[in-house]
């Protein structure tokens, strides 16, 4: 490792005295402007985890659904999946250090991490379509990345435009020689097309015609990627693309995450009673649905929905295969209650609880033999086990009848999945597949079960950090007796359930309450939000 040049080239990334940034939830994300050196940071850090695993390593910059000026950066690990919680705790200490500590902090990660100078390092890139004119953009950010790369002499391959789950899906695909897929943007659509075209032949057999949906896609990189995947599978499914970047703002009024939060539609949607719509988020990994009714209501079907659609056509499938296998749903305090309790009665499958965080569900997910997880915002994906995988392409080709029908319908389910990471458009093409075979309406869909009524709010402390949780984020360990005060409140409300955790993405603490009405589950937010301070 020449620390030399290493020190030499990061003055051209030179860090901003006193700037301390952390690896959150989903990596760094802030303003554009002060990403500069933690890109350089973030390439040396990918070729040493490479160098350490002996994997290729993905480095994903985008900032999601943060506004345009905001920019950000993500690792991801061999399988795809998020990097390391030991390696997040490196990544805040290398971009915290100020430029004179950068060799001792780069040393002190090889040692503690027994990092193997000598192995070879490959890392693999992708971008969003940040573009602003005053602010670095995803490109010159991407370039800032391969500088603190090659300095480390890693090799490195730029896909440059991705969805994040693409980039995901490339990582697992080299990781995995070549069993999960080829890691080209081509190899992605043909499989997930291929899968999808397989499944909804079935259903034009029983004359179904081409099936359409709307799809916002916040004016970002979702919008690139579904109009170059569109021809592959246009003989199953049409899309018509709304805020496909060419008029708006990336992510302003428009979005899963605006969608979602905002409880109405995007801006430049035009929705007819009863279509089906939905809309991605700024780097397409999430995903929510929605339609208006005749007298112009609006519904939204989001990501507990989606896991509850999803986990009964599996579970549905298993039994007509007679196959039992463990089955099990993943999804955080934010999941509705209803949801919840349908899955658990109705569907009969297991549902557990983690703290919010994609990576905290996915590993939850991986030790079921298939594991679907969703959070309530749109993110989620399932995951099944190499062994059934196995299992289920080997019965897809044996069974024949109703049984092989089922066996070759959920094999091909499982190659539509992105199974490195929660996916707008795998999950978007899943969920209209399970929705043409078994002819159901979007309004059918939303009509399993009915939300409970729940208000989200945000305060602003001095210090966010005083709220400590547990029991996946349900219950307030600190400051002493803010638990107490919010099980007195829920005593007051039929059907309440409310919790307070610090955010993972933004100075604020948020508040989430649910209640039998929408009077009382705002109420009981309100009150809760007086107890935190
Ligand atoms: C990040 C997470 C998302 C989570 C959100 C919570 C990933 C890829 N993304 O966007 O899963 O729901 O943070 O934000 O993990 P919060 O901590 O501000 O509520
Ligand atoms: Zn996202």
């Amino acid at each position: 490792m020449d620390l030399e040049a290493v020190c030499k080239r990061s003055l051209v990334h030179a860090k901003p005295q006193g700037l301390i940034l952390q690896y959150g939830t989903a990596g760094f994300r802030t303003d554009a402007q002060h990403l500069d050196h933690i890109m350089f940071r973030m390439g040396l850090l990918a070729v040493l985890r490479s160098k350490q695993t002996g994997s290729t390593i993905g480095v994903m910059v985008t900032a999601s659904h943060n506004p345009e000026e905001d920019n950000g950066v993500k690792l991801v690990d061999p399988l795809g999946e998020m990097l390391a919680p030991s390696w997040e705790e490196h990544a805040t200490c290398l971009a915290s250090a100020e430029e004179q500590d950068l060799p001792r902090v780069l040393a002190a990660i090889v040692e503690k991490e027994a990092v193997d100078l000598l192995q070879t390092a490959f890392v693999v890139l992708g971008r969003d379509t940040r573009v602003t004119a005053f602010r670095p953009s995803s490109e010159k950010l991407s370039q800032s990345v391969i500088d603190g790369v090659t300095v480390l002499g890693g090799q490195f391959h730029d896909y440059g435009l991705l969805t994040t789950p693409q980039l995901h899906y490339m990582v697992y695909c080299r990781n995995s020689g070549g069993r999960y897929g080829l890691a080209t943007v081509e190899g992605y659509c043909q499989k997930l097309s291929k899968a999808f075209i397989e499944l909804t032949k079935q259903v034009s057999c029983s004359g179904d015609g081409t099936r359409s949906v709307k799809v916002d896609c916040a004016n970002g990189i979702g919008a690139l990627k579904l109009k170059e995947m569109a021809p592959y599978f246009s003989q199953g499914l049409s899309v018509q693309i709304f805020n496909d970047g060419t008029g708006g703002r990336l992510n302003h009024l428009c979005g899963a995450d605006f969608v979602k939060s905002q409880q109405k539609p995007p801006r430049g949607m035009e929705m007819e009673p009863g279509e089906r719509c939905c809309s991605f988020d700024g780097d397409a990994d999430r995903i929510v649905y929605y339609y208006c009714d005749a007298a112009g209501h609006f519904h939204l079907i989001d990501g507990d929905k989606i896991a509850t659609l999803i986990s009964s056509f599996l579970k549905e499938l298993l039994l007509e295969i007679g196959e039992s296998l463990n089955i099990g749903v993943v999804q955080t305090a934010y999941a509705n209650g209803s949801s919840t309790r349908y899955l658990e009665e109705v569907v009969k499958v297991p549902v557990y609880c983690t703290k919010t965080g994609v990576k905290h569900l996915h590993h939850k997910a991986q030790e079921f033999d298939i594991g679907v997880y969703f959070e309530a915002n749109g993110h989620g994906t399932a995951l099944f086990s190499e062994a059934v995988e196995v299992k289920i392409k080997r019965l897809a080709q044996e069974l024949e009848g109703e049984k092989g029908k089922a066996a070759r319908t959920l094999a091909n389910i499982i190659d539509l999945f992105n199974q490195a990471a929660g996916d707008a458009i795998s999950d978007m093409l899943v969920i209209e597949a399970i929705l043409a075979l078994k002819g159901l309406t979007v309004q059918q869909w939303d009509a399993l079960y009915v939300d409970l009524p729940n208000r989200q709010l945000k305060v602003k402390v001095v210090d966010r950090r005083v709220i400590s949780t547990t029991d996946a984020e349900r219950q307030a360990v600190t400051p002493p007796g803010l638990q107490e005060a919010i099980s007195d409140l829920m005593k007051k409300y039929k059907l309440a359930r409310a919790f307070v955790r610090p955010s993972g993405t933004e100075d604020i603490v948020r508040i989430y309450a649910e209640a039998n009405s929408q009077e009382s589950a705002d109420s009981l937010a309100c009150e809760v939000s007086l107890a935190v301070f």
